[in-house]
């Protein structure tokens, strides 16, 4: 089954957005496999970042990410790579469909609430830098016939 790898950022944990953002994926239809909150390290931050580290805002992003607590987390589902990004929205919030997390509840893409996984590979580098196998639960709901045919 996909999983994609989604973290709220310090914005949404001080603005407590954590349990509304947890309900619109479990409300979709997603299984959580991984969560922690966690205050992250500044080589975790310029490697997860890794492939914009010649943008002018690098400096500036990683400075955000570290600057209070992340919630990781593993989301698993069909089609859970592209459809979280969909969940989030725009990078840039005010690009950001209304109805998606960005377009709900952001203004500036410096402060944009969430990450989500860009693509199936990059979910797989991200989850296993963020999590280790033991911090992964592997289950199914009783729910799953509901939302599986
Ligand atoms: P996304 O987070 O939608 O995958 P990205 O990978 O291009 O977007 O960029 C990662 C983060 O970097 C993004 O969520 C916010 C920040 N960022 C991107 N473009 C920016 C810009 N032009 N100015 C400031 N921050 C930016
Ligand atoms: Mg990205």
């Amino acid at each position: 089954m996909e999983r994609t790898f989604v973290a709220i950022k310090p914005d949404g944990v001080q603005r407590k957005l954590v349990g509304e953002i947890i309900g619109r994926f479990e409300a979709k239809g997603f299984t959580l496999v991984g969560l922690k909150q966690m205050m992250v390290p500044k080589e975790l931050a310029e490697k997860h970042y890794e492939a914009l580290n010649d943008k002018p805002f690098f400096n500036g992003l990683i400075e955000f990410i570290t600057s209070g607590p992340v919630v990781a987390m593993v989301w698993e589902g069909d089609g859970v790579v592209a459809s979280a990004r969909k969940l989030i929205g725009a990078t840039n919030p005010l690009a950001s469909e209304p109805g998606t997390i960005r377009g709900d509840f952001a203004v500036n893409v410096g402060r944009n609430v969430i990450h989500g996984s860009d693509a199936l590979e990059t979910a797989q580098r991200e989850i296993a830098l963020w999590f280790s196998e033991e911090q992964l639960s592997d289950w199914t709901p009783t729910m799953m016939p509901w939302i599986h045919e």
